[in-house]
């Protein structure tokens, strides 16, 4: 009798792109909330000086560490990865006064976006606030500069398996049934490289058993990946890019010396149909 190795080729699911220069609107967001919108650049989204001194408030940072979960990266804040939630929200604490620290006395557009969408919800009848437990509450976003050395700087990766396989102890586990958005801010770009690149394919529980990164979701390999289309994000200081984070997504490795590529990150989503959590 002979046995075939059934490979089933990884579905490939439509990209709806939109980028454009200006300021952000709160509609937009509400569309990749909604799953309409896949992937939403906005060019010169937050000003450059406010850019360049959240970059020069990384690098002075006391809080600055060096990642230990196995992606590679250097961050100020707390990452809710492959955590219990205790451990989560004691890291999210901690590290608070140094979140704080990167934006100085300087208006956050992180919490500027936050704010706008909690009163925009807050008219639908919609409740936005911070992942929180009896151990704490998230910060508004984490600093992070990736430094795989590899093909990608931070290698390709889903943002969903992560929340799916948050203990209990989290409320924001139930945003996996629905759209977790990833919000990303630029303040600081190197000249060439760096590019977000979003590929065509949202993962199931299937596709990332059959990968090997049911809980993670990371790292995809390339030959997984090969046959499906992608788009890459060019991004510079400034730039805000939001993603639908159930597609496969990674970062390109910047080329040459230069500035360094430095994100502030954070994830949301509807967890109830009138609740939206934010976490990091
Ligand atoms: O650095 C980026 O542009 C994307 C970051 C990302 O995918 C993540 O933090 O999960
Ligand atoms: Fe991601």
């Amino acid at each position: 009798m002979v046995t075939a190795q059934v490979s089933q080729a990884p579905a490939i699911s439509p990209l709806a792109i939109k980028e454009r220069t200006g300021s952000i609107s709160i509609a937009e967001i509400i569309a990749i909330m909604k799953g309409e919108i896949t992937g939403l650049h906005i060019k010169h989204g937050f000003s450059v000086e406010v850019a360049d001194e959240i970059a020069a408030n990384f690098t002075r940072n006391p809080g600055l560490k060096e990642r230990e979960d196995g992606v590679p990266g250097q961050y100020i804040g707390a990452s809710h990865y492959r955590k219990h939630a205790a451990t989560y929200f004691a890291e999210a604490q901690n590290a608070r006064p140094f979140v704080d620290a990167l934006f100085g006395n300087l208006v956050d557009p992180v919490r500027g976006l936050f704010d706008a969408l909690r009163r925009e919800l807050h008219n639908q009848g919609v409740e936005l606030r911070l992942a929180s437990s009896k151990h704490g509450q998230a910060n508004i976003c984490r600093a992070i500069c990736w430094s795989g050395t590899g093909t990608y700087a931070l290698e390709p990766h889903d943002d969903v398996a992560q929340v799916l396989c948050a203990g209990k102890e989290y409320d924001l586990a139930a945003v996996a049934n629905n759209t977790v958005v990833a919000l990303n801010f630029y303040p600081s770009m190197p000249e060439e490289g760096g590019n977000l690149r979003i590929w065509s394919h949202k993962p199931t529980a299937t596709d990332r058993k059959s990968q090997g990164v049911e809980t993670t979701g990371y790292p995809y390999s390339t030959a997984y990946l090969d046959a499906i289309p992608s788009h890459d994000f060019q991004l510079q200081a400034g730039d805000i890019a939001l993603i639908d984070g159930g597609f496969i997504h990674g970062v390109t490795r910047q080329s040459g010396y230069g500035k360094h590529r430095l994100l502030l990150n954070c994830f949301f989503g509807f967890a109830q149909p009138d609740l939206v959590l934010w976490w990091t």
